[in-house]
């Protein structure tokens, strides 16, 4: 059964219903998928994260590492000089909806969340680092699980699967046990399949079609898939087209139910879910 509800944070509840929900994507990174570097400044991210709000975000993922394929790992207090800030910053400015913490460092997690971020946002799903999903627990804050295999340094040598939905959906399964397990409450687990990470384009392609396979998990469900190369591969690299391609799988996935959407262009897709919901 796909989830219907609300999930609570420490500014504010988002409400996981009939419109699928919009999280903007605020990379404090020299070298992300397709932001990196623009917004490597406290003041010009910060200047983004309100504009974000202001497009209409429905909560803002903030990240310090790039887990593009091939990326090595940023240290835990490099990730902490460059979010930091910027959180604390936001709140100082008022920014009112929920922040996620994009990050597979517990430390940068527990920071992040004194800092003023809500959710944590790990790629890892907590194979990362051991410590959290304790501290998701002992935080008692909501935890996105992505689906990855391996890490970004080497995720895309030559991913192979029989069934990639059969498989993901199992991999997930096993990671709500252990995030239950580590005493994290069952309503706080959002699920999210990992696009571009540790898949080829046709196993991406193949997870959007059948995306309701995995709402049967019961939890919420994210998906990233804005400007990832997969898109590119089928549109060609003029961001216009990317854009577009970007907009067609954001109304794929939310014809197809997912709660939320991780996206750059907040106003764009804004647009799509509000029009997806009337089709519904
Ligand atoms: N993708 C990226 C980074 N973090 N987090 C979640 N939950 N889901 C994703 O698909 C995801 C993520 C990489 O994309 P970016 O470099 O454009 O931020």
């Amino acid at each position: 059964m796909r989830f219907h509800g609300q999930l609570t944070t420490g500014h504010g509840s988002l409400i996981l219903a009939d419109r699928t929900l919009v999280m903007g994507i605020l990379n404090v990174t020299p070298d992300s998928f397709s932001d990196g570097g623009r917004y490597f400044d406290d003041a010009a991210a910060v200047r983004r994260g309100l504009e974000l709000a202001a497009d209409g975000a429905d909560l803002i993922d903030i990240g310090g590492e790039s887990t593009r394929p091939g990326a090595t790992d940023v240290p835990p207090d490099e990730q902490i000089r460059r979010i930091e800030p910027v959180i604390r910053k936001l709140r100082a400015a008022n920014l009112a909806i929920p922040i996620s913490a994009d990050t597979r460092s517990a430390a940068v997690a527990a920071v992040a969340l004194d800092a003023g971020a809500d959710i944590i946002n790990d790629v890892s799903a907590g194979t990362h680092d051991p410590a959290m999903l304790d501290l998701a627990a002992h935080r008692g804050v909501p935890i996105i699980l992505m689906h990855m295999r391996g890490d970004p340094a080497t995720m895309q040598n030559d991913p192979r699967y029989g069934d990639v939905v059969t498989e993901v959906r199992a991999e997930l399964a096993q990671r709500i046990s252990e995030a239950l397990a580590a005493g994290v409450q069952a309503e706080r687990i959002l699920l999210d399949p990992g696009i571009g990470f540790s898949k080829t384009a046709e196993h991406n392609w193949e997870l959007l079609r059948r995306l309701p396979e995995l709402l049967t998990l019961g939890r919420p469900l994210l998906v990233g898939t804005s400007r990832k190369r997969f898109i590119r591969a089928a549109v060609g690299d003029d961001p216009r087209a990317v854009e577009f391609g970007t907009a067609a799988t954001v109304a794929a996935c939310a014809a197809a139910g997912a709660h939320i959407v991780r996206v750059h262009d907040v106003a764009a897709a804004r647009a799509v879910v509000r029009v997806a919901a009337r089709l519904q």
